[in-house]
């Protein structure tokens, strides 16, 4: 047991570090946030555009770039601050069902400051120096692990139809790759529809008029190659046109003038989110688990559930961020059963422990390695992005112990894709390195001999007996890649 001392709102430190050499490796609220490890002196990046931070930032750190400078970083759950020889100081929050926990480090002359916020109630907080930063952030990992009781099952094999078919995805679609993936003997565990099954955000029952069939009859199909059905939901969000909407404005997260708030905008304009600490709402939550377990779906993928966690919970304010997260999340877990595997994504990553099964630990893999553009000039490196994926799954290697990590898709196929052959090498060498779900997404009959060799490679689940050489390996990577080499 490490000491811990039981922290509500604020406390300082001051550490004699030198911030010239000093690191120090930050990780963001959700899925897609940043997570990385960087010179103490540089600066963090804060994305420009507000639908950027929306999507990707805590609220905490808007409003958007006013106060990024050199020298300040902010980090969510855990902060450490690396000295050249890996020895230095980590901040850990153990618990996070109820709090948050809100890290900022400065850069001061001569010395390093680093300031705490809880938010919520409080929460045991380990504060302290060590030898060994990588090991520490291993041992406090496997800590906050045991305290919120985490699942980590089995890895799996999923096939996404997201990272090639898109919002057009048809069952035709779906069952034509399982069918030629049987063929191949191609060793998947799940074959899990995404985006574009449905009508509407929200009115998951009901299918879009290009689907080409329901939803309801994958499972079916599905099991007759041996796969197990997987299918995306963002349960916490509603369109405006939807059903779900129109029938039920009170369920949603509302403004301080009680009318409901837009949250976020994506599928061509505004999107709302459930306030999940009304009654109704976590029946109609764990209704809709219930609905899909039952049509035949084992393997869920819960997208977008850092909606659950904003404020404007109006129905019972008294609940901590949260508080109001876990209690959506719960809600799904109990509708689902036990024994469906839930994939959490865009999710807050600590305040998920003991209900995810897997979590996305970095934003979305794409055909092209780097959108400099998003990442350099408008600040934001968690667009999709094969680099952006990969260097921030690898920047929390040490989450192992809270879920499977999925670090999202590799990319064997050379059609409708910018990845040279040397990226898509690297790409699946990283998601080896990282361990977890392995994931592809690449339409079968587009394959050559190659791109199946390096698929079926890829497709080695080669957990869990990673942890020691896991932090070794990752830490060396993550060294190696932030040096500018990445
Ligand atoms: C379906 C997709 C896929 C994907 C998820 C998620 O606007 N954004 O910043 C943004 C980020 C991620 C994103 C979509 C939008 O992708 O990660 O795997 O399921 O949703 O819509």
């Amino acid at each position: 047991m490490t000491e811990h001392t039981h922290i509500s709102g604020d406390q300082h430190w001051t550490l004699p570090l030198d911030p010239a050499s000093t690191r120090v490796l930050v990780n963001g609220f959700q899925s897609w946030s940043e997570a990385e490890l960087h010179p103490l002196t540089a600066t963090q990046a804060r994305p420009t555009l507000v639908w950027m931070q929306e999507h990707g930032h805590d609220p905490a750190f808007l409003p958007g770039t006013a106060d990024a400078r050199p020298g300040v970083w902010r980090s969510h759950t855990l902060i450490a601050l690396v000295r050249p020889d890996g020895s230095g100081h980590v901040g850990y929050s153990l618990d996070e069902t109820r709090s948050y926990a809100h890290w900022e480090a400065r850069a001061e002359a001569g010395s390093v400051t680093v300031h705490l916020h809880v938010e919520g109630p409080g929460t045991d907080i380990v504060f302290m120096d060590t030898p060994d930063v990588t090991a520490t952030l291993e041992t406090l990992s496997a800590e906050l692990g045991r305290r919120m009781h985490a699942r980590t099952p089995e890895a799996l094999r999923v096939w996404c139809s997201w990272y090639s078919y898109y919002r057009d995805v048809t069952l035709h679609d779906m069952t034509e790759n399982a069918r030629l993936a049987h063929a191949q003997a191609l060793p998947f565990d799940v074959f899990q529809l995404d985006d574009g099954f449905q009508a509407d955000l929200g009115d998951w029952e009901i299918a879009a008029p290009d689907f080409g069939g329901h939803a309801r009859d994958l499972p079916a199909a599905l099991s007759g190659y041996g796969y197990r059905a997987g299918i995306w939901l963002a349960p916490f969000l509603a369109g405006p046109g939807s059903e779900l909407f129109r029938q039920h404005p009170d369920w949603m997260l509302k403004g301080n003038d009680g009318q409901p708030l837009p949250i976020g905008n994506n599928w061509g304009g505004p999107y709302y989110g459930l306030d999940t600490t009304h009654p109704e709402v976590l029946g109609w939550l764990r209704d809709l688990a219930r609905t899909v377990t039952g049509w035949g779906y084992t393997y869920l993928k819960l997208d977008f559930l850092f909606a659950g966690a904003l404020p404007g919970h109006r129905h019972d304010p008294t609940r901590t961020r949260a508080e109001a997260y876990r209690m959506g999340l719960s809600a799904l877990r109990e509708g689902a059963g036990e024994d469906t595997f839930l994939l959490l994504c865009g999710a807050p990553l600590a305040s998920s422990i003991g209900i995810a099964d897997a979590m996305r630990t970095g934003p979305d893999v794409a055909p092209i390695w780097d959108d400099e553009s998003r990442r350099v000039y408008l600040r934001d490196a968690t667009g999709p992005a094969a680099r952006n994926a990969v260097h921030t799954a690898l920047s929390r290697w040490y989450q192992h112990t809270w879920y499977q990590p999925d670090p999202d898709v590799m990319i064997a196929r050379t059609e409708q894709s910018m990845l040279t052959a040397t990226e898509r090498h690297t790409l699946a060498g990283m998601l080896d390195v990282i361990g977890g779900l392995r994931a592809s997404s690449d339409p079968i009959e587009t394959l050559n001999e190659r791109g199946l060799a390096l698929l079926r490679r890829s497709l080695q689940v080669s957990t869990p007996d990673r942890p020691v050489t896991l932090a070794q390996s990752l830490g060396d990577a993550v060294t190696h890649f932030t040096r500018g080499t990445f």
